[in-house]
């Protein structure tokens, strides 16, 4: 089967990290994730984050560059991951879809949330490269 593409934001402001609860569905609700979503066909990964921010936080936001590696998630998908900041002027995320709480993690607290298990190593690897592992 062809792997398909989940993308995840590293959201960074002055050293936090945005973490999103996810609502649904069930088996996932309630566990803190790296927000985004599915690459659509024909799209390239850094568009569907932008527009995956934009429908989800309701936020303007900059792709800077992706986080070395790859996870698994359910057949077919993987997990990639960029570093994201917010655009000037952006309001603060507000959840409009999928997450019903956001939280901006200082780095003594990146393992205060309970992350989705498959996001678990995606935030081990942003978090060494906040200094903050
Ligand atoms: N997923 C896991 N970790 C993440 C994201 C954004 C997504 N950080 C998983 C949850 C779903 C699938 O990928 O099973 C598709 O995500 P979405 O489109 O429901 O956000
Ligand atoms: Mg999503």
């Amino acid at each position: 089967m062809t792997e398909r593409i989940v993308v995840g934001a590293a959201l960074l402001d002055g050293g936090r990290l945005l973490a999103a609860r996810r609502s649904a569905p069930e088996e996932l609700a309630g566990r803190w994730e790296l927000p985004g979503g599915k690459v659509e066909p024909g799209e390239a990964p850094e568009a569907a984050l932008v527009r995956e921010l934009r429908e989800e936080l309701g936020v303007d936001a900059e792709v800077i560059e992706r986080v070395p590696g790859q996870w698994p998630l359910k057949p077919p998908y993987v997990l990639q991951v960029w570093t994201v900041r917010l655009l000037p002027g952006t309001p603060d995320p507000k959840p409009l879809q999928d997450h019903d709480a956001l939280r901006w993690l200082e780095s003594g607290e990146v393992w205060d949330v309970d992350w989705l298990d498959q996001d678990v190593p995606a935030v081990r690897e942003v978090a060494e490269r906040l200094g903050a592992g």
